[in-house]
């Protein structure tokens, strides 16, 4: 397993004494992995929902949709290193001057979403062709399809099936994209109205699996918890860090803390606790938007958030946590077993193993909180759609 091997790195580090060294690396991989950018267009025609898109991918109440059409920028409310644009739709008469003119800045973004409320027209297929030679990353978004499906519903009565209309919606937008010369365009039914639905979560991936490895990490950190599968993926990515954080805390601070029998950075951890509660969509900013766009209150979702870190990250609160360790004795002997370390090394892996032990289960416990408030946000959504299927002529006894 990958993380047992970092570990092994970091005794192997330290058997050989090298404390300062050990703290610089992993210091200077800290800086590095929160540097990334990330620069996402989104290229629309007017009233193709752009603007609805761009809140749902940021997780943002409804904001600007319906206002004019211009080239605005949107920071992620979590992560100003994540940078969305809106673009005009290709093929539009300020398409084709902002291409001719330069201003569009292709170069600037990694990656490309088209969007669009119909199906791609050959001539929009044929231009992003063109571009796609140039190696940029296209995605093709028909955005609305719940409007489509209300429409097939209203027309087809009993005999639309949901999942036969998709379909053909998919076939027939990959179809048209390959008469415009496309070979195999990756195309992405959503709803901006409703996310955790359609291939929303199928575009993420997507979208995160073609970023380079420090990119991929801002652009994932930075989603809203839009599905269970996004909030597990952060927590995978976190535990791939925590370790590390362990590692600098313990060899970053010498002194012990009064009132704790270890010595580690205490602030250090503070701050990257608090991000990762940013991260999990667990402060006030978050659950104010969230309750927002579900139409809740922020108490009614802040309800299902239960673990000590979720609540509230303190100096205080980490001490007594640290204190609270539990178990540590069986797995700080057996670390000391395999690597029978003396003096400052000896104290320096009880530490490492103690704060390591306290971030593991404060990143599992956030990551159960976050699935909690996802599902209450949910809840009602969830109801209505169980109503509608038992009133649907298909399913009806
Ligand atoms: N039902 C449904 N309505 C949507 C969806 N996306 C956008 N809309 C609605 O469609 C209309 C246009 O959406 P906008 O996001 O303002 O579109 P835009 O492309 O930003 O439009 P301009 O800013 O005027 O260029 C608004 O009334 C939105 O609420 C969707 O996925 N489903
Ligand atoms: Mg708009």
């Amino acid at each position: 397993m990958a993380s047992a091997a970092n570990n092994n790195y970091f005794l192997s580090l330290l058997s050989s004494g090298m404390l300062e060294t050990a703290a610089e690396k992993l210091s200077s991989y800290f800086t590095s992995s929160q540097s990334a950018t990330v620069n996402i267009a989104v290229i629309g025609k007017s009233g193709s929902g752009q603007s609805a898109f761009i809140d749902a991918l940021q997780g943002t109440p409804d904001t600007d949709a319906g206002t004019a059409p211009t080239q605005r920028t949107h920071q992620f409310p979590n992560n100003d290193a994540v940078i969305v644009s809106e673009l005009p739709g290709l093929g539009s008469s300020k398409f084709r001057a902002g291409v001719a003119s330069g201003s569009l800045q292709f170069h600037r973004h990694d990656l490309f979403i088209v969007l669009t409320s119909r199906r791609f027209k050959k001539k929009d297929s044929r231009l992003a062709g063109e571009m796609e030679q140039g190696n940029e990353k296209f995605y093709f978004v028909q955005n609305q399809v719940d409007r489509e499906l209300d429409r097939a519903k209203r027309w087809q009565s009993c005999f639309y099936l949901e999942s036969r209309f998709l379909e053909n919606l998919r076939n027939a937008c990959v179809e048209g994209l390959g008469k415009g010369g496309m070979e195999s365009p990756r195309v992405f039914l959503v709803s901006s109205r409703n996310p955790d639905k359609f291939d929303f979560g199928r575009l993420l991936e997507a979208l995160e699996a073609d970023l380079p490895a420090q990119k991929r990490r801002a652009f994932l950190l930075a989603l809203p918890n839009i599905t269970r599968c996004v909030i597990e993926r952060k927590k995978a990515m976190l535990l791939e860090d925590v370790w590390k954080l362990a590692a600098l805390s313990a060899t970053a601070a010498l002194i012990p803390i009064p009132g704790l029998s270890i010595a580690c950075d205490i602030a250090l951890l503070a701050q990257h606790l608090s991000s990762y509660r940013k991260v999990f969509n667990l402060d006030e900013g978050s659950l104010a938007r969230l309750a927002k766009r579900a139409g809740k209150t922020a108490e009614h979702l802040r309800a299902a958030v239960t673990s000590t870190f979720g609540q509230r990250v303190s100096e205080g609160i980490i001490i007594d946590e640290l204190n609270k360790a539990t178990g540590l004795k069986i797995q700080l002997s057996k670390v000391l077993k395999l690597v029978p370390f003396v003096g400052q090394v000896s104290a320096v892996i009880l530490s490492y193993t103690t704060v390591n032990h306290m971030l593991n289960t404060a990143v599992e416990g956030m990551a159960e909180d976050a699935k909690r408030v996802l599902d209450k946000s949910l809840q009602e959504e969830r109801e209505k759609d169980i109503d509608s299927i038992s009133s649907d002529p298909l399913f009806a006894m």
